[in-house]
């Protein structure tokens, strides 16, 4: 946790978010994904050759309920499971929290689903952002050959609930194509 009072400037990468006082570190492993991604058997596989990093984020998480930002710093490394792009878990937002991406690089698919079940997939690219609605659930898919790397930022009164989403499941999938990213429908 955090309680930011100064104005601050930092360059978009994870050595600079992690040197702030009450950066909260987070690194995702393959072994932390076994529920993610679909093919278990390439999982397993993957696996075998060793515990690689899927993803990290350093958070600056700040609470209230009075308009407090908190914000973080993602990069999925590129790669594949099975078919399947490296990804982050996602979840949904508790209370509805608003949120805005940015990517400063590489390429990704940013998959969303609402509560009602409506499902999106929308290509990131640099310099542009993403505004992901309160209600709907988010995932970020790498699906270039070099890291993906965005900043998020979110109010600070809302929990992140990666249950639901988990038991529901993403109604898209983005996997590798002979042609390039594939995106494909899993339901609805
Ligand atoms: C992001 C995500 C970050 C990691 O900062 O938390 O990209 O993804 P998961 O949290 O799904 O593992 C964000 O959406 N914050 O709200
Ligand atoms: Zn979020």
């Amino acid at each position: 946790m955090t309680n930011i009072t100064e104005p601050l400037s930092l360059a978009l990468g994870l050595a600079s978010f992690r040197s702030v006082e009450g950066a909260e570190s987070n690194v995702r492993r393959l072994s932390d994904m076994v529920d993610y991604f679909a093919d278990n058997e390439a999982l397993q596989r993957a696996l075998a050759a060793g515990d690689r990093v899927v993803y990290e984020f350093v958070e600056l998480t700040q609470e209230g309920s009075d308009g407090v930002l908190s914000f973080g710093l993602t990069r999925i490394r590129p790669g594949l499971v099975g078919r399947e792009y490296h990804m982050t878990k996602g979840h949904f937002h508790t209370h509805g929290g608003d949120e805005v991406y940015l990517v400063s690089e590489g390429r990704g698919v940013l998959v969303l689903q609402s509560r009602q079940g409506d499902c999106r997939a929308i290509d990131m690219a640099p310099g542009s952002m993403y505004f992901v609605p309160g209600q709907w659930a988010h995932r970020t898919v790498n699906t270039g050959d070099g890291d993906l790397t965005f900043l998020a930022v979110w109010p600070g009164d809302i929990e992140h609930d990666y249950e639901t989403i988990l038991r529901e499941g993403f109604c898209k999938q983005v996997l590798e194509g002979p042609d390039g990213p594939l995106i494909t429908e899993l339901r609805g």
